[in-house]
């Protein structure tokens, strides 16, 4: 028998805040709708793109009359990419208010990610199912994966599988990719009139989904707060037994906000924010210095110890570390990768690399320690190309470091001792127990998805906004997706896509690290965060991300 903890039970009593609008019951949500929107960008191409479902109005709903449709809904969804805590709380929310609509509307939820709705696999949601689900983390509830739904054929198996089912709407939590492709999905289904309605949720920990009308994916805000804890536990141990520093990597494949709010929320000595690695393209000696200074400033005090924090993607931000991923794959390509593999050595391999890199991206290849040299060669994807994800960069950074150190000894100009640990965290995050905010604001996008529904909008993303206030004071409605857009170049096309947001340089929470991060460097400044609260005072347990709070000026720059 499944044994179920503590927490889990009381977790599920626990009773999600809406935004004061949709408070008063299903009968007492009425929708105002606003201005008519325009693409971020590249107007006419979007528009052309999306004749039936661009330009449409922005959406706010209100406490008044329920003036929606009656009909029958069944209504799918879809948990689309990596798990981010709070997911299970947007289905639950999804489905109560379907059901407090009618309690003959129907919720089927595929099963494994997109494929599930291609493969038509899936389950019907009733309270018994649900209410296990209610509050926690994880996925598991229908399971998630990472297939694309993006070519006419996928859409049109998706359009079979709807009209079997009498499927009315679909529901996508998933990221910008994810979102991009609900948009597309729903410009087919309107241009096919099958009556079938598409709402997005945004999810992902990367906090990376975010514009002017999303102020955060859901995730982020657990996700961080778990990482931080950590973090803040490694701290106070490094300050306890002071002998180590400690190099953690912490998840976010491209974007840095991840980083940059555990550095918020911890003050470590170093914190590299690839975004500002690339505008000031520094290079990987350059990045290594960064930390070296900190080292050596700290080893001057008597203090041989320090925390690092390194974002996922970090790499692919230092300019000539992307050139020679782009020489290696192509070295590699096609067949050449057979003639590379057949060498017996290590050293004849070197000399395959050698003759087959220019010298500048060889020279890059050199300084990197012989264990991710091998990394580079050894991991690779489906297409041959290098697994930048796997790079163990805080390996690398450390191991950059101890070179630089041993020089510097070599001149007198450091006498410090250099021990080092590692960790990643990334999937410890991605699956807590939702914050109250996370489980707040779930339930809460879950439930405004299922309005959007109920009012006929299609190719929406849902949305609840003014998140830094109690969440009586949030603002539920929608934006169309196509409002999000712009053109951008993938794989040598020119796409619609929703804009990846990248940590702005210019942006508070960058300005607020920026200003703090020399004394943290040379001083030991740690902050503990402890674990995430879910019972006692709101302002321990309702507190939101600080980069949410720098963002809405409810923290002091
Ligand atoms: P999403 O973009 O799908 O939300 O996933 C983000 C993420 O958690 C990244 O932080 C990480 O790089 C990646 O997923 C790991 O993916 P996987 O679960 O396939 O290992």
């Amino acid at each position: 028998m499944k044994e179920l903890s503590a927490l889990q039970i009381a977790r599920y009593q626990y009773v999600p805040k809406l935004p004061g609008m949709l408070r008063n019951g299903i009968k007492e949500i009425s929708v105002k709708e606003g201005e008519a929107t325009q693409s971020v960008a590249d107007q006419e191409k979007i528009k052309a793109l999306f004749p039936n479902t661009y330009g449409k109005k922005e959406i706010t709903f209100e406490k008044g009359e329920n003036t929606s449709e009656t009909k029958k809904q069944v209504v799918g969804v879809i948990l689309s990419g990596g798990q981010a805590p709070g997911g299970h709380n947007v289905v639950c929310g999804l489905y109560d208010a379907l059901k407090a609509t009618d309690k003959d509307n129907v919720l089927l939820g595929f099963k494994g990610g997109p494929s599930g709705l291609l493969e038509d696999s899936y389950i019907e949601m009733t309270d018994e199912y649900i209410d296990q689900y209610r509050n926690t983390g994880g996925f598991d509830i229908i399971g998630s994966g990472r297939t694309k739904l993006e070519t006419e054929e996928q859409f049109a198996v998706a359009e079979e599988v709807c009209r079997k089912h009498g499927i009315t709407a679909i529901v996508i939590i998933g990221g910008d990719d994810s979102n991009t492709n609900a948009a597309v999905l729903a410009e087919y289904f309107a241009a096919h009139n099958s009556g079938v309605q598409v709402i997005g949720c945004p999810k992902t920990i990367d906090g990376d989904l975010k514009n002017e009308d999303i102020e955060c994916s859901f995730g982020f805000d657990t996700a961080t707060k778990t990482y931080s804890e950590l973090i803040g536990n490694i701290e106070r141990d490094c300050n306890s037994a002071k002998k180590y520093w400690h190099f953690i990597k912490v998840m976010g494949r491209s974007a840095s906000h991840v980083a940059l709010e555990c550095a918020l929320e911890t003050q470590p000595n170093v914190c590299l924010i690839g975004e500002e690695v690339a505008a000031k393209k520094m290079s990987l000696s350059d990045v290594a210095d960064v930390i070296a200074d900190s080292v050596c400033k700290r080893a001057a005090k008597g203090m041989n110890f320090g925390v690092v924090i390194v974002p996922e993607g970090i790499v692919e931000f230092v300019p000539e570390f992307s050139s020679l991923i782009a020489e290696i794959n192509e070295l590699l390509a096609g067949e050449k990768a057979d003639a590379f593999n057949a060498l017996a050595s290590w050293d004849e391999k070197l000399g395959f690399i050698k003759e087959g890199l220019t010298k500048e991206a060889y020279d890059v290849f050199a300084i990197l320690p012989q264990g991710i040299q091998q990394q580079l060669f050894l991991e690779r994807d489906p297409h041959g190309n290098v697994q930048v994800s796997l790079i163990e960069s805080e390996k690398l950074f450390s191991a950059l470091v101890r070179d630089k150190l041993d020089a510097l000894k070599k001149e007198g100009k450091y006498k410090g001792k250099y021990s080092t640990q590692h960790h990643f965290f990334g999937y410890e995050g991605r699956c807590a127990f939702p914050s109250n905010f996370d489980a707040d604001y779930c339930y809460s996008l879950g439930y405004n998805a299922f309005m959007l529904i109920q009012y006929g909008y299609n190719g929406y993303l849902s949305k609840v906004s003014n998140l830094s206030a109690p969440a009586e004071e949030w603002v539920a409605g929608g934006m169309p997706i196509t409002k999000m857009m712009n053109i951008e170049r993938r794989h040598g096309q020119d796409k619609p896509v929703i804009r990846k947001a990248l940590v702005e340089l210019d942006g508070n929470p960058f300005k607020y690290f920026e200003a703090h991060r020399e004394e943290w460097a040379e001083e030991t400044c740690y902050t503990y965060p402890g674990a995430i609260q879910y019972y006692g005072p709101s302002e321990v347990c309702d507190r939101t991300t600080v980069t949410l709070a720098l963002e809405k000026g409810k923290k002091e720059l």
